[in-house]
């Protein structure tokens, strides 16, 4: 078969899908696959936000979310808001392979994988730390909040909810949450040469969130979702808006009703952008056939890497969006 294996992802993280490549060709698996390319992104913190020590939250911790999806058996494992653990994508990968739940999260995720041998350790790194200042000592800009009251004693919280006569301050801040310099989770898919299809999602989140916030990554059907019947989807993005949506789901259901993988992916942006014009993500979809494209809003180009028995060699893609 000319297509598969295959392995592509978001952006061009090309260190992990040659990782992911390697791995699919020695040993078959693409739970394993995934696990080795998402890792790489974590090891390399691929553009500060996968991994340690990036998009520090509102208290400066980084926290980490992932999630693996098998869609040969319809089994998932996921962690979300994971705290002082770096392997994020194997501690999914254990909740996959070692439990009957789909999500953990929190402290009690951590708890989770140190019990299954990983260790703990200080996800902050210097260049996290400062960025952190930086954000504090510029009036900690709160990306994230609406309808509340500024904190009388300095504007870094903790807020109320706004009252009757009080002014709206989310008004104040007009920087984007989610621009091309604030969005690489890396996503995966793999299929193997069994044609098994399982994706994968990796990432750090989003810069100065609220402590506690959980993006789409780990949420099935938003950040990943995998289907042997039909294929695969996975997302990236604004994730507090693009869960609302479900657009890895959606573009799986697309192919499932015989759209090919670019319509796919077109129809679940599209159902985003009917809402949130300025939205800033993209899908990837694949159908069994190994066909592969991605769409995509807010940005004028989306990249993405891939690699498939017939490429031989990692190769970066775009779709204008
Ligand atoms: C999140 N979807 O946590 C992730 C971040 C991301 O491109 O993918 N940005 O919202």
């Amino acid at each position: 078969d000319a297509s598969v294996p295959l392995v592509i992802n978001t952006w061009a993280f090309t260190q992990a899908t040659e990782k992911a490549w390697e791995k699919i060709l020695s040993e078959h698996n693409n739970l394993e696959a995934i696990e080795a390319g998402c890792t790489k992104c974590e090891e390399l913190q691929c553009d500060g936000t996968v991994g340690y020590g990036g998009s520090p939250d509102e208290d400066g911790e980084s926290t980490l979310d992932a999630l693996m999806f098998d869609g040969k058996t319809m089994d998932m494992g996921a962690v979300g808001g994971l705290r002082r653990v770096k392997n994020v994508i194997s501690v999914a990968k254990h909740v996959l392979e070692h439990t009957e739940h789909s999500l953990l999260v929190g402290d009690l995720a951590t708890k989770f994988a140190v019990g299954m041998g990983f260790r703990e350790e200080d996800l902050s790194t210097d260049k996290s730390i400062q960025m952190w200042k930086e954000w504090k000592n510029n009036k900690c800009q709160p990306n994230f909040w609406k309808n509340v009251e500024p904190n009388p004693h300095g504007s870094c919280g903790p807020y109320k909810p706004i009252s009757e006569n009080s002014i709206n301050f989310k008004e104040n801040w007009k920087q984007p949450k989610f621009n091309s310099y604030n969005h690489d989770t890396i996503s995966m898919i793999v299929i193997d040469n069994q044609h098994n299809v399982a994706a994968g999602t990796s990432t750090n989140g989003a810069k100065y969130k609220i402590p506690g916030r959980v993006g789409d990554s780990p949420i099935p059907g938003a950040g990943a979702y995998a289907d042997n019947s039909v294929g695969a989807a996975v997302a990236t993005g604004d994730g507090d808006v693009m869960m609302r949506f479900l657009p890895s789901f959606l573009a799986v259901e697309e192919m499932r009703r015989g759209k090919r993988p670019k319509e796919a992916a077109q129809i679940a942006i599209n159902r985003i952008v009917e809402r949130y014009p300025k939205f800033f993500g993209a899908v990837i979809a694949v159908n069994m056939k190994g066909e592969y494209s991605a769409a995509c809003n807010g940005m004028k180009a989306f990249p993405f890497s891939v690699v498939n028995n017939e490429l031989q060699h990692v190769t970066v893609q775009e779709v204008s969006c």
